[in-house]
């Protein structure tokens, strides 16, 4: 055989036996374009350093959201000062390759910097002090962000239909604990000011079914939208565990929220499997994977209300999966740790083609 052959039979082999990435015919976003639909995903910014990371990101995705970035704990780590070094890198790397920025999140319980969790401020000081945040943030990334998760979770899953008990809310709260959900329009209107053109979404985990949560959420976008509070969509998380989704009240949920005027984004898709001590799902277990990927992403561009579909985060190499369930759960993205593109991938792909001409 002549070396030039023998060069690529080797090659095509090392490839088959899985030494190298696949570069599919039609990506993500290629399959996404017609009909507009946005695809996303959720972005750490020290990999994008990395090649294949930086690349496969560019190729697949026309949205993408900082995974952590914009968190209190990282953009406002000193009471007076704002670092936005990180999502600056996100935002430009969206900027270099004509991708759409959602920015997240401006209110939320969770990771925020030990000055203001144990400032001890008082509800007019929390109140300025939010005020200041979300205008600062926000102005900085106007006309660059065009969505924002404005306030997050903030309902709560051990009383169902309760709003949480939050350092925003009544832990001193910013004023408005005996009124509901007046601190969080409080939120929306803020961030309205800071930037009227951006799209203000309420986020939200455990609440994609119709069950009581998604119900206290549709009543407080209800009464948003009928009394003007700028709210323009509702993003539902999506973190599936145990191979169980119930696509069906997913679709009714996102019907009737969209019924109200609101945009649906699905947010934070990703999809748990069981993995063994080198993080290896088995196939059986991929493929069902691919099944909830397909009828999710189907659910959502099937309705003309639902206009974004995201993952969090796209490779297996980087879920907060693995640490979350100490290494026992993995596997949860469409590519693998070697950015090869699973079944989970061409399910995803499959949904997006179904909707060329939205
Ligand atoms: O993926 C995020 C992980 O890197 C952080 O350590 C974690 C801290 O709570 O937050 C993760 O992202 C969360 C998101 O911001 C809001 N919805 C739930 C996500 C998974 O916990």
């Amino acid at each position: 055989m002549e070396w030039r052959a023998l060069v690529l039979v080797l090659a095509s082999a090392a490839f088959c036996m899985g030494f190298g990435a696949a570069v599919p015919e039609q990506s993500l976003r290629e399959a996404a374009r017609a009909s507009g639909f946005l695809i996303g995903t959720a972005v750490r910014p020290w990999a994008l350093s990395e090649a294949a990371y930086a690349s496969t990101l560019a190729r697949e995705f026309n949205m993408l959201e900082p995974e952590d970035a914009l968190k209190w704990e990282v953009v406002h780590p000193e009471p007076q000062s704002f670092d936005f070094s990180q999502a600056d890198q996100i935002v430009d790397f969206a900027t270099r390759h004509g991708m759409k920025v959602r920015g997240h999140t401006l209110v939320w319980h969770r990771q925020n910097p030990p000055w203001l969790t144990e400032g001890k401020y008082t509800s007019g000081e929390l109140a300025e002090i939010l005020e200041k945040h979300i205008k600062t943030v926000v102005g900085h990334y106007r006309g660059k962000v065009f969505a924002w998760d404005v306030v997050n979770e903030a309902f709560d899953e051990l009383h169902p239909g309760e709003l949480r008990s939050t350092i925003w809310r009544d832990q001193p709260g910013i004023g408005l604990a005996e009124n509901g959900s007046s601190y969080i329009e409080r939120c929306f209107r803020w961030t309205h000011e800071a930037d009227p053109q951006a799209l203000l979404f309420y986020n939200e985990a455990e609440a994609e079914t119709m069950n009581p949560k998604s119900d206290a959420i549709y009543a407080m976008v209800r009464d948003f939208r009928q009394r003007g509070v700028p709210i323009d969509g509702v993003g539902f998380e999506m973190h599936i565990a145990h191979l169980h989704a119930d696509v069906a009240s997913i679709a009714a949920n996102i019907n009737r929220f969209t019924a109200l005027g609101v945009q649906v984004h699905i947010t934070e898709m990703d999809v748990a499997l069981p993995v063994d001590a080198e993080g290896n799902a088995r196939a059986g277990d991929l493929q069902r994977q691919a099944d909830i990927y397909r009828q999710i992403a189907s659910a959502c561009v099937s309705h003309p209300g639902c206009t974004a579909t995201q993952t969090w985060g796209f490779t297996d190499k980087y879920s907060w999966i693995g640490s979350h369930s100490k290494q026992t759960e993995g596997a949860a993205l469409p590519f693998d740790r070697n950015y090869r593109a699973k079944p989970a991938y061409d399910a995803l792909r499959g949904a997006l083609e179904q909707v060329r001409s939205r």
